[in-house]
Parts: C-alpha cells; structure tokens; sequence
C-alpha cells in the first residue's frame, strides 16, 4: 500500500489557515481525504477562503480544539505554530504523526532536491539557483519558505517532468521535516534569528542542522562554525571567503580586485556581477557549489549569473532626483542581515560619502550588540524606529528615535548630501508597524518619493 492511499483512512487535522494550511486541505480534498482545520485566531485571513474551498472540511477557529488535536492520526502542522503549544507537544507524546507540509511533499515526491537554508541569503540564493537552473535548460520549480507551499507543485500536472525542485526550508519547517532526500543541502550561515521561539541560539542552530542529515552532499559555508557539517560520512563541498583548496568554492583578492575561485582557478572578478557586497559574493559561491552538486557546468553558471538582476527588498537601489543613494533592504529582519548590508555596501562608499542606516523593528528577542562595532566604524547617523528601535539607538551616540518611517526618511534624507547612502536594513521584523517586510520597504519607497525635507538631527 502506498502512502498515499495508506492516508484514506486516517483522520487527518490541518493546523493553520494560512498559505501552508491552504494547500495542505488543497491537497487532500484533490485526493478524497477527509480532514478538519484549526486555527487558533479569531478571524484568520483567509478564513473566507476557507469556507468557500472547502466546504465539506469541518473548519474551528479562534482556539485549539483540544479533542480534535487528540483524536488525530496525523497532524499537520503550519510552519509559523510553535510545536510547544500543548495541544500539540501532547499530541507529539502520545506519538501522533505530527508533520509539515514539507515532510508530506518528502514521503509522496520523487523529484531530485537542492535544499537551502540559513538566516540569511536563503531567497537569493533559491532564485538564483533557480535562475541559473532555467538557463541552462534544466526543467526546474522553486518551492517551501519563498511563498510557494510544495504540495501545490504535486497538482500540477508536469511535476512528473520536472528535473529539479529548488527548496527553500525555514527553521520552522525543518522541526517537521524528516524524510527528504536531497542531492545536495546547505546551511548558509547562523546568526540569531527566531529566539523568541527556538529560545537560544545552540537549539536554533541545531534545528538547522537537521537538513544535512537530509541531503547526500552537504554545502558549508567555511567562514560560520555552525554551517559545518557534523556528519562524518558526508561529501562536503564547501565556500568561504578565504582562499579555497582544491576542489571547493572561495574568493581570491589580486591587484585589488577580487574574484570568485574554485580552487586555485580564478572564475570572475565580482565587479562584474550584478549583486554587490561580499554577502552576495558568498551567495554566488553558494550556488556553484550547490549547482555543481547537481551536475552543471561552472562555466554556464558564470554566465547565467549576468542576467540575474536580484531580488526586491534586499539591498535594492531606489531611484530618486535628489542624488541620495537610497537602500532598500527591508528584508534584513535580523541582526546578520542588517551586519552583512552594513559592511557590504560601505566598502562602496567614496571617501568623502557617508553611510546613514534606518532600523529598528520587532527584535524578535535578538541581541542588537553585534551591530554597535559595525554601527561605530561605518554609520554616520542611525534613524531608528518601531517597538525595539530605540535598543538600537542606544548603540549609539549618533542616533534618534521616530514614531514612523517617513519620519526617520524625512530626517536621513535633511541630513544625506549626494553620493552618501542611506540605508533601510531594519534587524528586525516589521509586524510591530506593518503587515510584513513588503509592505515596509514599499513604505519606504513611497517616503523617498513623497518626503520634503523638513527635519534635521
Ligand atoms: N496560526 C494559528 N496559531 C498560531 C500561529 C498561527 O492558528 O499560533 C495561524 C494563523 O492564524 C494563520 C496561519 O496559522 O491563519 C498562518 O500559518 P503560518 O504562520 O505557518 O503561515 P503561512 O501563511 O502558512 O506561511 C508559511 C510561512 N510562514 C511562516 O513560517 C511564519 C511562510 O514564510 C512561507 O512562505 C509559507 O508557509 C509557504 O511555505 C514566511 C516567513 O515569514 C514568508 N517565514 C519566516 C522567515 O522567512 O523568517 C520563517
Ligand atoms: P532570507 O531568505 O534568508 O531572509 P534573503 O536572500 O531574502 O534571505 O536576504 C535577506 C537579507 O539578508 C538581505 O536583505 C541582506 O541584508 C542579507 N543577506 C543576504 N545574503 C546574505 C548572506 N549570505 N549573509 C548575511 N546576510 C545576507
């Protein structure tokens, strides 16, 4: 018996209304399964959607129905509901099948995987891997954190066809996920992320780590102690910033150029590539050790990575008029994203510019100290904002706190001159003030746009 029809007569809970539990009652009502929902906020989102879908579902929302959760045999569980909820750490004791929609698509898809993850650099790193895949002819999809639930790809009709799924995995999927079987997996690097659920730092890592166990070949990045695989049986491709040995991916400096290597062999000079900043250079080097995991050509990936122009939100120019180089990074919703936009881009700055940051945020339980040598040695001002911002301010000498974003934009741009940057690149997340990290760095654009200048410091 397949898994797949072992499931007819199982009674199946979906937990969460969102994107994920959507798809997961998409995918059972495709195949005849009776299931229920629970969600446990009074009017989820897409509540409507809900009803009108799925109809037949019994569908409980505004709190966890206990006895449903017990009586069980398979729970499945949206990435963003904390497995320590008791309805579900009981459930997890009484040895219920508590899974994600990831360890579902795992049991019942045969498609070869690279899988990725990492605090950082996770999105670019799939899309261009997905860039480069569809360049070089690869039959290839794109699924898990980025927004695309994977069991939606299992209706789709050509998922028979495809060559290759690009995932991108989160910690919270990675606790419910123990059945892939990737060519190639990767840990991009750790840094604090998630505290206020995964607690410390050691448990945060740990859950990361959990996707080498998965995947045949492990891609570590050489420069983040926890991206080392700990596996002793695994082929290990690694990256890293320093010069690599012989059959591994790093960077050489020569002539005050720098280029990306493999090996001794010198590959391309990154000025010549369209993402700035040595995080994105490690995000090249990544990819071509994830890409010659499954084969290709590192040649063809060189050029494929012309034609990638990045991802919005992530250290993205925004035109203006007024000679401000301005920075959207909104998606930097942690202290190592906001460090890497910091020391990424101010190697760029003439000397006579200045660097000005914008950030603060929900903190989600982070530690802001790392940012105050980085904060001392590049920034010339901090405009903060949002519940933990003035954690941040506090950093510094040169800082003040706003109660919006167009405040702190209207203060940056009375204190930018042409040629300085100011950058967005929160370290924290944006619920405190908006719906998510899109939403903010549209503020932002719509602020440089609409911003005269009225405020100084
Ligand atoms: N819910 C409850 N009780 C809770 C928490 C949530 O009932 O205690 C309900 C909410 O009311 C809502 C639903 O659960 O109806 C939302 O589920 P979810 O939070 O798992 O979100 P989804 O919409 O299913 O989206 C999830 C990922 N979200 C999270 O991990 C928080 C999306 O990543 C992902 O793209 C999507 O699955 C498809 O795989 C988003 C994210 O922020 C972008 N990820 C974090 C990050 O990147 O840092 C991990
Ligand atoms: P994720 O999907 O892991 O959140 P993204 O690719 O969306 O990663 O990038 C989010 C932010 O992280 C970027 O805006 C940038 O500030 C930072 N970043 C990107 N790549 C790296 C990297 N390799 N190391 C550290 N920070 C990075």
């Amino acid at each position: 018996m397949s898994y797949l029809s072992g499931l007819k007569n199982k009674n199946i809970v979906v937990l969460g209304a969102g994107m994920t539990g959507l798809s997961c009652a998409r995918f059972l009502q495709h195949h005849g399964f009776v299931f229920s929902i629970n969600d446990s906020r009074e009017n989820p989102e897409l509540a409507e959607q809900v009803s009108e879908q799925f109809p037949t579902a019994q569908f409980i929302q505004g709190r966890w129905q206990q006895t449903l959760i017990a009586q069980a045999d398979v729970l499945i569980v949206s990435p963003g509901i904390d497995l320590n909820t008791p309805e579900i750490a009981e459930a997890i004791n009484t040895h219920t099948d508590v899974i994600g929609d990831v360890e579902l698509y795992a049991r019942l898809a045969k498609t070869p995987i690279l899988a990725v993850t990492g605090s950082n650099g996770k999105s670019t790193v799939v899309s261009l891997l997905h860039h480069v895949g569809q360049t070089l002819g690869v039959n290839i999809a794109l699924g898990g954190n980025i927004g695309v639930p994977v069991l939606d790809r299992l209706l789709e009709e050509d998922e028979q066809a495809l060559d290759m799924l690009v995932l991108e995995l989160s910690s919270f999927q990675l606790e419910t996920l123990h059945s892939m079987t990737a060519i190639a997996t990767s840990v991009l690097n750790v840094s604090d992320d998630h505290l206020d659920r995964h607690k410390t730092l050691e448990n945060y890592a740990e859950i990361k780590q959990r996707i080498y166990r998965q995947g045949n070949i492990a891609v570590v990045n050489r420069d983040d102690k926890a991206s080392q695989c700990l596996l002793k049986h695994k082929e290990i491709i690694s990256f890293g910033s320093d010069k690599a040995k012989k059959g591994h991916f790093g960077l050489i400096t020569e002539n005050g150029h720098t280029y990306l290597a493999f090996g001794k062999q010198q590959l391309i000079d990154v000025a010549k590539l369209p993402l700035a900043g040595i995080h994105n250079a490690l995000n090249y080097l990544a990819v071509l050790a994830l890409g010659s995991s499954a084969g290709w050509s590192v040649e063809k990936m060189l050029t494929a990575f012309l034609s990638f122009e990045g991802l919005a939100h992530r250290c993205q120019r925004i035109a203006s008029d007024d000679g401000i180089y301005w920075v959207n990074d909104s998606k930097a919703t942690n202290v190592g994203a906001a460090l890497a936009a910091i020391e990424g881009l101010a190697p760029t700055l003439s000397p006579e510019n200045k660097l000005y940051l914008i950030a603060g945020g929900d903190g989600k339980g982070a530690d802001f100290t790392p940012l105050k040598n980085a904060i001392a040695e590049h920034v010339s001002h901090v405009f903060t904002l949002g519940k933990d911002g003035q954690q941040i301010a506090n950093l510094s000498a040169n800082s003040q706190h706003f109660d919006s974003l167009a405040a702190a934009v209207a203060a940056a741009k009375a204190s930018a001159n042409q040629g300085d940057i100011v950058l967005l690149s929160p370290a924290c997340a944006s619920i405190d003030m908006f719906k998510n990290f899109v939403e903010r760095g549209e503020a932002f654009i719509d602020a440089i746009a609409n911003t005269t200048v009225e405020a100084s410091v």
